[in-house]
């Protein structure tokens, strides 16, 4: 019996997705890379199935793409070498809060949205908030090491994961971490597995730690003359050791493609807008909101905005999430990057990113997480970029991005990930002893290489 039939046997047909309507879904992610179906897609419901797929993936050497949501933004989640997608979205259960340990455990089809909304239910907070958290899950986050605005004061979701269940290639199961906040006991196996982007097994539940829900939040927006000035008042703001939650950033390209659909009503004509998110105790979160609006006031603010209350706040939340869709409608072409510079450099890689544009004729348009130095990049054309004139243009317009990046000391990426899409730009970055390095622990976790095969390094 082929893998297929004898998956269907021991799940049943409805986890063993197989004709090419179905497994359409399965094909594409967010990063606009096209489609690869798989031969099959697999629904898991339990660590059990998991394990089931992977052993007999080993039996039968088939590659296995693990899945979340596909929200993922560079491939990560593309069955390049075709085999199995294999889908945690059913694995939605929230196994457990702990207020007094403060952590909880869930498995890893959990919505990441789902997750903060029922621990603030209990006055509790989970920080990292990707863009996408009314639709990514936690096992996709835990494969990308998911960043978003409050990674600012709160880190990534490395630094909120204690302990992972995983199953590794071949179907091992087993428990790696703590579920203590604090532990340094042998090498830290649940760092490197988060953010391995689904090449070393599959967590079946995570394991986080949870902090007390915030008193007070406060948001300020600057509307600012342009990106570079905005630049520098960020770093006169960073330099004076503030501590905001989040620092953003939006350039007029931007703004001006989200303002119509936005339910926050931008400014009409802005050059640019930075939001600044606070917490903490209400009195302490008033007081710095004046005295940050002051900083971008004496860096020619046009105008500073505070948000009156948490619907207002939401909305321009909201608004600002949609950058990513705004530009995806508005351009026929739209590749995103997700950069990271040097803190000093902030203000300098706008006016090399736009100098980049000029010169290859695309258009340029940049937003992000700009207190971590972490830029979407888009680079953007409305022309045909089947033609292969058009296509040569925007593909050395994304090489000399990256050449920027690094020129400046920057990463190529500092939350989305490598996985096909910036995979031949790592040895621009890493030394080839750091590559092999990182193939050899690959082949600790996974020595047949089945596990998301083709991903991270230029030869997979
Ligand atoms: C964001 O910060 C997301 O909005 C998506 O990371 C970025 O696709 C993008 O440009
Ligand atoms: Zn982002």
């Amino acid at each position: 019996m082929n893998i297929y039939d004898r998956l269907t046997h021991e799940l049943g047909s409805s986890r063993v997705l197989r004709d090419e309507d179905r497994l359409d879904s399965y094909a594409r992610d967010e990063s606009l890379l096209g489609a690869f179906p798989p031969d099959a897609a697999v629904l898991c419901d339990t660590a059990e199935h998991v394990q089931l797929v992977l052993r007999l993936a080993a039996e039968h050497k088939v590659p296995v793409t693990p899945r979340g949501a596909g929200t993922g933004k560079t491939g990560g989640a593309l069955a390049v070498r075709g085999g199995i997608v294999l889908s945690t979205e059913r694995m939605k259960s929230i196994k457990s809060i702990d207020a007094g340990d403060l952590t909880a455990t869930i498995e890893p089809g959990v919505i990441t949205g789902d997750l903060q909304a029922a621990v603030e239910a209990e006055g509790l907070f989970y920080a990292p908030d990707p863009a996408s958290l009314s639709m990514c899950s936690m096992g996709g986050n835990v494969a990308a090491n998911a960043g978003g605005p409050r990674a600012f004061k709160y880190g990534v979701t490395r630094d909120w994961t204690l302990g992972l269940d995983v199953v590794l290639a071949g179907g091992e199961a087993m428990f790696m971490g703590r579920r203590t906040q604090k532990g340094v006991t042998g090498y830290d196996l649940v760092g490197a597995f988060v953010g391995s982007e689904g090449t070393f097994g599959v967590a079946t539940q995570i394991t986080v730690k949870l902090v007390g829900k915030p008193e007070a939040t406060g948001l300020l927006l600057a509307v600012m003359p342009n990106a570079v000035v905005a630049g520098k008042a960020i770093n006169a703001l960073l330099r004076q050791g503030a501590r905001p939650r989040a620092v953003e950033l939006l350039d007029r390209v931007t703004l001006e493609h989200i303002r119509p659909h936005a339910p926050y009503k931008l400014p009409a004509n802005a050059g640019a807008a930075v939001l600044i998110e606070l917490d903490g105790d209400a009195d302490t979160v008033a007081a710095q909101l004046e005295r940050h609006g002051e900083l971008f006031e004496s860096f020619e603010a046009e105008d500073v905005l505070v948000a009156r209350d948490d619907q207002d706040r939401e909305r321009i939340w909201q608004t600002r999430r949609m950058a990513s869709r705004s530009l995806t409608a508005a351009f026929k072409f739209k590749l995103s990057e997700d950069i990271v510079v040097p803190l000093s450099k902030i203000p300098e890689a706008f006016e090399r990113l736009y100098a980049v544009g000029g010169k290859h004729g695309v258009q340029m348009a940049a937003y992000g997480h700009a207190g971590d130095g972490n830029l979407h990049v888009n680079v953007l054309s409305n022309e045909d970029a089947s033609d292969p004139a058009v296509r040569a243009r925007i593909d050395a317009a994304i090489d000399d991005v990256f050449r920027e990046t690094l020129a400046m000391g920057g990463t190529l990426s500092g939350e989305h990930g490598i996985g096909i899409a910036k995979s031949r730009y790592m040895p621009w970055e890493q030394a080839p002893g750091v590559i092999a390095l990182q193939k050899r622990l690959k082949l600790a976790f996974d020595p047949a290489g089945l596990m998301n095969p083709g991903k991270i390094f230029p030869d997979g």
